[in-house]
């Protein structure tokens, strides 16, 4: 497991490709500035290689525009489909002034946020996959306090319960602990488990 930290986000990071792969068809991204923390994940349509290069699209765009709004850089994503297989990619901004989280994303990576009061959030995806044809997208925003958790995970992890998952995890490590027990090997797998400080 892979951790990042700095004042304003603790997070971790786990991944495992379907058994027997070398390359996991899922990739994810992590980019912290002054003023905000970015992060993503896509999940490549098929398998091996040909899943891979879709999913790379995500991070090759993110490092040089992850200024950009976040619909931009789906859209962005999205125009370097054409004549590949697609993926799906949801994307997370946070804006450390304005003390805001803005989610969007298209195809089945999901999303979950406790919040400090105990409620939880679940925004809902956009269906399909970023194919190269032109994609609807919608972006949702939530006010954020310290301590807010949130995990975002590729359909590789099947969380029978998230809200039971993230109830019962004070932290991102114990989360990401526990959820690591659940990954079965029969797809590439990957989440994102961090926590929000003010
Ligand atoms: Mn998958």
């Amino acid at each position: 497991m892979e951790a990042f930290k700095n004042d304003h986000i603790e997070a971790y990071i786990y991944q495992q490709a379907k058994g027997g792969n070398r390359d996991s068809g899922d990739v994810y991204f992590l980019h912290a500035e002054e003023d905000y923390f970015i992060c993503a994940i896509a999940d490549g349509l098929g398998s091996g290689m040909v899943a891979r290069q879709s999913a790379e699209v995500m991070p090759r765009i993110l490092e040089e525009h992850h200024e950009e709004s976040i619909e931009e850089l789906l859209s962005r994503i999205n125009e370097h489909m054409v004549q590949k297989r697609g993926a799906a990619v949801a994307i997370i901004k946070v804006d450390h002034v304005k003390h805001t989280i803005q989610h969007s994303c298209v195809g089945n990576v999901r999303l979950y946020i406790r919040q400090q009061d105990g409620k939880m959030l679940y925004p809902l995806p956009v269906m399909g996959y970023l194919s190269g044809r032109p994609q609807k997208m919608k972006t949702q925003e939530y006010v954020y306090q310290n301590g807010d958790l949130f995990f975002m995970h590729s359909d590789g992890v099947e969380l029978r319960s998230p809200k039971a998952y993230l109830s019962q995890s004070c932290d991102p490590l114990t989360l990401s602990e526990m959820v690591r027990e659940t990954v079965k090997p029969g797809d590439d797998a990957t989440f994102i488990a961090g926590t929000l400080l003010l």
